[in-house]
């Protein structure tokens, strides 16, 4: 049987000045667990095969795009949360990327500058940069940050040393008066964009920006409607998979793949074809993002047979759950309605954040779930405590709940696996 590889395009590495020696081994081991974490699953939807070659591609035939399109003179813009909105990089004709942080591989970089008490998010996207290891990272114009948490907003500092690093001010409630200084920042973004592409945005650049979005975000609602049939015809592995290729692909062709799987997840549903069986138990995960390739969580619940049907998380449902009103077509209000659409995401950085609370709830009602599982990356402040309101929600609801805060290292492995199994058995009795 032919072993599955990322594929390696040592040349653009090259130019890209990446440590091409290191990353060929961390391109390796990739491949590998690539193979053992999603390759070994049965029954897996045959419209995966995209999917698997957006991995296979992933340190190649999409830096490609991303050079063609540098070439041509558009930004291509790195960013590492989902208040930065999109549709002003894609209606100047750029691309954003929402670069990786999920690996431990990176992290002993970032160690080496950074503190080590610190997300490993942060780390890992940190030391990537630091490391010359990612080439999108390589690739990047420039990197557009947020004030959302400590860690990121006084990384920016030291990360704009490596890579032209600006910062959009996301204010830390959302009073009108604090929507009225985001809808400045939005302006302010839309600014840079248009400086580096050396282009004006025109009403009919971003009217079509923002449809191309809404409809790849609705493709996404589609997926995660049908995870939510019982039994689920797709594993919570291939679903948090298509959620992370969804921050690099490009949006027209991710929309046209993604909305051909859901078709034949229809097919599935109406054969009753259960991934991974008929009595599977059901989970939610709500919490920090799970960033490429951080599988860890999904690997433990699936490995022990049960199925996850929902993220409540940026690289989930805070991403794709609002879509941006298209009725409006003059410059300020289409960058109103941005303003509008992105203060809908409850990010725990936001202080009050009740939505964040019965959004949860909504969604475990929603997907058929029947246990949450409450996921933290370490030292993440806001999501760490806001825990405590979860898991009150949770034991007023009568819904069985676990917390779990871990990082990227395999050391936790063996106490998490006793703990997911415990969890599982008490839903399960
Ligand atoms: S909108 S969740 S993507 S900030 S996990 S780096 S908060 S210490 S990722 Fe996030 Fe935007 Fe919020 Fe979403 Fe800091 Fe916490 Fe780490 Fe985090």
């Amino acid at each position: 049987m032919s072993h599955f590889e990322i594929k390696a395009y040592p040349e653009m590495w090259q130019s890209l000045d990446m440590d091409v020696e290191r990353f060929d081994k961390a391109r390796l081991m990739l491949g590998e667990a690539y193979e053992k974490t999603y390759l070994s699953q049965k029954n897996r939807p045959k419209s995966m095969a995209y999917f698997d070659n957006m991995i296979a591609e992933l340190h190649g035939g999409r830096i490609k795009e991303l050079l063609e399109a540098k070439a041509e003179g558009r930004p291509v813009i790195g960013t590492f949360c989902v208040y930065i909105p999109e549709e002003i990089v894609l209606a100047a004709g750029g691309i954003c990327v929402g670069l990786c942080g999920g690996s431990q591989g990176s992290v002993p970089d970032a160690e080496k500058i950074l503190p080590r008490n610190i997300c490993p998010m942060v780390k890992s996207a940190f030391g990537f940069k630091a490391g010359r290891i990612c080439p999108y990272f390589q690739a990047v114009d420039f990197v557009y940050g947020e004030t959302t948490c400590d860690a990121k907003k006084k990384t920016w500092e030291i990360l704009d040393k490596m890579v032209p690093t600006y910062v959009m001010e996301i204010p830390q409630c959302k009073k009108p008066r604090d929507i009225v200084l985001w809808n400045e920042e939005v302006k302010d973004f839309k600014a840079k964009v248009e400086e580096v592409a050396g282009k004006t945005i025109s009403e009919s650049d971003l009217a079509a920006a923002i449809k191309i979005m809404n409809t790849k975000r609705k493709a996404l609602q589609r997926l995660n409607g049908l995870r939510h049939h019982i039994p689920s015809p797709i594993s919570g592995k291939d679903g948090l998979l298509i959620e992370q290729i969804a921050f690099y692909d490009e949006p027209v062709r991710f929309t046209q793949k993604l909305n051909e799987l859901c078709d034949e997840l229809v097919d599935r549903v109406n054969q009753e074809v259960a991934v991974p069986g008929k009595n599977a138990i059901r989970v939610m995960v709500a919490g920090t993002p799970m960033a490429l390739p951080n599988w860890k969580i999904h690997n433990l619940v699936e490995g022990a047979g049960a199925v996850i049907v929902n993220e409540e998380s940026c690289i989930g449902t805070r991403y794709f759950k609002d879509l941006v009103e298209e009725s409006v077509s003059s410059m300020d209000d289409m960058l109103a309605a941005l303003t509008d659409r992105y203060k809908e995401i409850d990010c725990s950085c936001f202080t009050p954040n009740d939505e964040r609370i019965s959004q949860v709830i909504k969604e475990y009602r929603d997907s058929g779930a029947q246990g949450i599982i409450n996921y933290s990356l370490q030292f993440c402040h806001t999501y760490n405590i806001e825990e405590i309101r979860i898991r009150e929600a949770c034991e007023k609801e009568g819904i069985p709940y676990i917390f779990i805060e871990s990082d990227y290292s395999l050391e936790d492995m063996g106490q998490l696996q006793t703990r997911i199994e415990a969890f599982l058995e008490q839903i399960g009795d």
